[in-house]
C-alpha cells in the first residue's frame, strides 16, 4: 500500500512561521517567511489574494536559495506563475523548476526589474515534462554591492488554457522527512 500525500497550489506561505524557512521548504542563506512588520522584511503593496504572508530571498549582500518539496508535475501541466516584489538591482535572481533527481532545469525565469507592489511572473515550457518529479527553486546570489532581497508569493502550476491547477502529488520518496 503506497501513503499519497498532496500538495495543494497556490503555494501561498499563509501557515508557515513568520521569521524561518517555510516549512517542507529547504533554504540557504538569508531565506524567511515574511510578514509586514517583521525585520528584512520589506514593505510591500499586498493586494488582494496574497494574503498576510510571503516568502524573502536573498538579503543585502547576501545570498538566499530556497527549495521546495518535491511534488509530481500533472498531465496538463504547462507552466508556473508567481509574484515577485522587491530590490532587484545587482544581484542574479531566478525562479526555476527543476528535476528532482538530477537537478536539471526544466524551466527558468530570470527576474531583472523591481516593484513596490507584487507583479507577476511566469515560467514556460513545463508541457513536455509532465508526471516528472520537480522542485521549484528560487535563488537570489549575491553581488558585489547589490542588495538582492526579493519577495515571492502565490506559487501556481498552470494548466494550457491558464487555469491553476490545484494539487499535485508527493511521491513518497520525497516525504520521509516528514
Ligand atoms: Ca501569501
Amino acid at each position: 500500500m503506497f501513503a499519497r500525500h498532496i500538495l495543494h497550489f497556490p503555494l501561498s506561505f499563509e501557515d508557515d512561521t513568520a521569521g524561518v524557512c517555510p516549512a517542507q521548504w529547504a533554504c540557504v542563506g538569508h531565506v524567511q517567511t515574511c510578514t509586514l512588520g517583521l525585520r528584512d522584511c520589506d514593505a510591500p503593496t499586498l493586494s488582494s489574494g496574497l494574503g498576510a504572508q510571503y516568502l524573502s530571498v536573498g538579503g543585502n549582500n547576501s545570498m538566499g536559495v530556497a527549495t521546495s518539496m518535491s511534488f509530481r508535475l500533472a498531465l496538463g501541466a504547462h507552466s508556473a506563475t508567481f509574484k515577485h516584489s522587491g530590490h532587484i538591482k545587482a544581484p542574479r535572481v531566478s525562479f526555476a523548476v527543476r528535476r528532482q533527481h538530477d537537478g536539471h532545469v526544466f524551466c527558468t525565469t530570470t527576474l531583472n526589474s523591481s516593484a513596490a507592489h507584487f507583479k507577476e511572473a511566469s515560467c514556460e515550457g513545463l508541457a513536455a515534462h509532465a508526471s516528472e518529479v520537480v522542485y521549484i527553486q528560487l535563488q537570489a546570489m549575491r553581488q558585489d554591492g547589490g542588495s538582492g532581497r526579493v519577495l515571492f508569493d502565490d506559487i501556481r502550476i498552470k494548466d494550457g488554457a491558464g487555469q491553476t491547477i490545484l494539487y499535485a502529488e508527493r511521491p513518497v520518496a520525497a516525504v520521509e522527512h516528514l
